[in-house]
């Protein structure tokens, strides 16, 4: 390798082989996981700098590329990394950026960088990580290249053409060695976040190719986030078009606000980002807009004689019912704070965003009154629907933890009081439910057989919700709460099972269920607690062996190493068809089961999927159920 002599190089060559090897060793501790959410959040990091350069605006244009060999390319048409020597080092900067760790945010000047926010890791990470990476970049005229092997140059910088443009491509293949569970990047994992990047970052195209399958998708949104509340109430009604936009800059921090009422009853349909991630905990941004949303229709309902002198103050809650909001902040400091450092901390936010959307909202509001008066009517018919849940509520609430005659009749309850190792199993049907409760495991594992199917949550309001009977059990079975009452260290307990057929009425009972939770007990999703079981769909038998296959691939391979002759596979219609045991040993025993875990990586992408699927029109519901076997991994990524 060309060198001047000094030992400058060697030593930090020396740092540079540590590095790697730290974060080779302990990849979890850079990239949260090794996991599917690990391995995309390669691909994060890498975008993340062109979105930097987009910030400055520098870029407007980024795609990204899923390539044949599983490797993923991300161009963009910025300045192009910095290919000078770097002071210190000796070194290109493009190289120092990509092999010292941390060296990412030193190159540049200020500005609002996402780096240093919830990824932030830098690049050099996604290269100790990738078998392979290419980095070309278009500056001065000439085109540089420079490829890795596990993070170490293959050679020095060189030039390998000239050009009039500028930008910077990265490539890269993330390793085998470390991504051991999969490596194969999931193309709605991908779509969601460039989606929201696009939204976020209005007038920035972004770009998504997979040539693995010719699918590919190209975003740009000119509305920035009022097209994303668009997108958001896209299969609701809205009670005013377009949504109510609003921004303003102030000591150095971008705000903005997008705001629209749907005829709905649901709330928790606020998203919060500061550097475009995703506050999914909120944080002072949130807090400001929450107060001036609350003040400004008080105020007035109040001078508009809506709200009478003996009259109390509408609440948040009746002012959030059937509002989608999206804020977004840009700061030079971001602090992120929280169990999963997604609350934003900067209190000097807080005042920014409380009175640049008190003032514009309410002079909104008097500029429109035909629009004012139906958001009006809402949040006072919110107050009086709030004054009926209250009292349907009482009758769900579970008075003490040791009083079972008010849990529901039909639970049958594990004798464990622990509810870290209590599970419970909500049925579809009651003979399913009845040979549930022979298999399981008396002491962790309760049963809750439901009948037909539960209310569609998001067609009614609360009080009409907790007049269900099926609601009413499982709310009283979980001992929660719900809604504003809502306390997760109540909850009996940590696992909650779906456990429905593998047809299509089982899809629609298990989301419905996956509704209520998402809506009315978000957190137990946030926590981890909802799970869904997997039943087999065939059973294979000739003479005394038997096999349980859960999809066809599995059918296909039992079919060929049991032969052909006498064979007997039976089609699993329902759990009802399964006996006890049978039950026990495919789908509920802990040593032999597969549950899958429901998260939500995406809110909007979650928000979307439920209005469609819980929409008005039937038929494109159907189709989507039927066609959205994979919609669990949609929710599962
Ligand atoms: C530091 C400084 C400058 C640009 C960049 C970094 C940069 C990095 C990446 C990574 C992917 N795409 C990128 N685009 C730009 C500015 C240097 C200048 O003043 O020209």
């Amino acid at each position: 390798m060309a060198q001047q002599g000094n030992s400058v190089y060697d030593e930090s060559q020396i740092q540079v082989l540590e590095g790697l090897e730290a974060v080779r060793k302990r990849p979890g501790m850079y990239i949260g996981s090794t996991s599917a959410r690990g391995l995309h959040h390669l691909v994060w990091e890498i975008v993340d700098n062109s979105i930097d350069e987009a910030l400055a605006g520098a870029c407007t244009l980024i795609k990204v590329y899923v390539n044949t060999d599983g490797s993923v390319t991300v161009i963009d048409n910025g300045r192009g990394f910095p290919v000078g020597i770097h002071a210190k080092v000796g070194r290109p900067a493009v190289e120092v950026a990509l092999t010292v760790l941390h060296a990412g945010g030193k190159f540049g000047g200020e500005g609002y960088k996402v780096s240093g926010g919830l990824h932030g890791v830098g690049a050099s990470v996604v290269n100790a990580l990738s078998e392979w990476l290419e980095v070309i970049v278009k500056r001065d005229g000439k085109i540089h290249q420079l490829r890795f092997t596990r993070g170490v140059p293959d050679y020095d910088l060189r030039v390998i053409g000239e050009t009039d443009e500028t930008g910077t491509s990265v490539s890269f293949k993330p390793d085998e060695q470390i991504f051991t569970e999969t490596t194969d990047f999931i193309y709605e994992t991908l779509e969601g976040r460039l989606r929201e990047l696009a939204f976020l970052n209005g007038g920035l195209e972004i770009t998504l190719e997979d040539l693995r399958t010719d699918r590919a998708d190209a975003f740009r949104y000119d509305g920035g986030i009022a097209s994303m509340v668009d997108y958001l109430n896209q299969q609701k009604d809205p009670l005013h078009e377009p949504p109510i936009f609003v921004t303003g800059e102030k000591d150095g921090i971008i705000a903005e606000v997008a705001v629209q009422y749907f005829d709905g009853y649901t709330r928790d349909h606020i998203y919060s980002f500061a550097n475009n991630i995703n506050t999914h905990e909120g944080g002072t941004h949130e807090a400001g807009f929450k107060s001036a949303l609350t003040r400004v229709i008080n105020d007035y309902a109040r001078r508009n004689g809506m709200l009478k002198e003996a009259d109390t103050n509408l609440t948040g809650d009746d002012v959030r019912e059937g509002l989608t909001a999206v804020i977004s902040v840009k700061i030079p400091d971001p602090q992120f704070e929280g169990q999963t450092k997604t609350k934003l901390g900067n209190s000097e936010v807080r005042g920014i965003v409380e009175t640049m959307f008190n003032d514009r909202f309410a002079s909104f509001l008097e500029e429109n009154p035909a629009t004012s008066r139906k958001i009006m009517d809402k949040c006072l018919t919110a107050a009086r629907a709030r004054e009926a849940a209250r009292k349907a509520r009482e009758l769900t609430r579970r008075k003490s933890a040791l009083e079972f005659s008010s849990l529901p009749g039909k639970l049958a309850d594990c004798s464990s009081k622990d509810p870290s190792e209590s599970e419970v199993f909500i049925v579809e049907g009651d003979s399913a439910g009845g040979s549930a409760k022979q298999g399981r495991d008396r002491h962790t594992q309760a049963i809750l057989p439901l009948r037909g199917k539960i209310l569609n949550v998001e067609k009614a309001r609360l009080d009409k919700i907790l007049s269900n009977n099926e609601i009413r059990n499982i709310i009283t079975a979980l001992g929660t709460g719900i809604g504003e009452d809502f306390e997760i260290s109540k909850a009996r307990y940590h696992k909650i099972v779906i456990m429905t057929d593998a047809d299509v009425d089982g899809s629609h009972i298990r989301i419905l269920l996956l509704t209520f939770f998402y809506r009315y007990m978000r957190e137990l999703i946030n926590e981890g607690y909802i799970y869904m079981a997997q039943p087999p769909l065939y059973k294979v038998s000739k003479g005394k062996t038997t096999r349980y296959c859960y999809n066809d691939k599995q059918l296909n391979e039992a079919l060929e190493q049991m032969g052909k002759t006498g064979v007997n596979v039976q089609r699993y219609k329902g759990l009802g068809e399964m006996n006890a045991d049978q039950l026990w040993d495919t789908t509920m025993d802990p040593n032999s089961r597969t549950l899958l875990k429901v998260t939500i990586e995406n809110g909007q992408q979650a928000e979307v999927y439920f209005d469609r699927l819980m929409g008005e029109k039937v038929e494109p519901r159907r189709q989507f159920i039927e066609e959205n076997a994979k919609y669990v991994r949609n929710l599962d990524i």
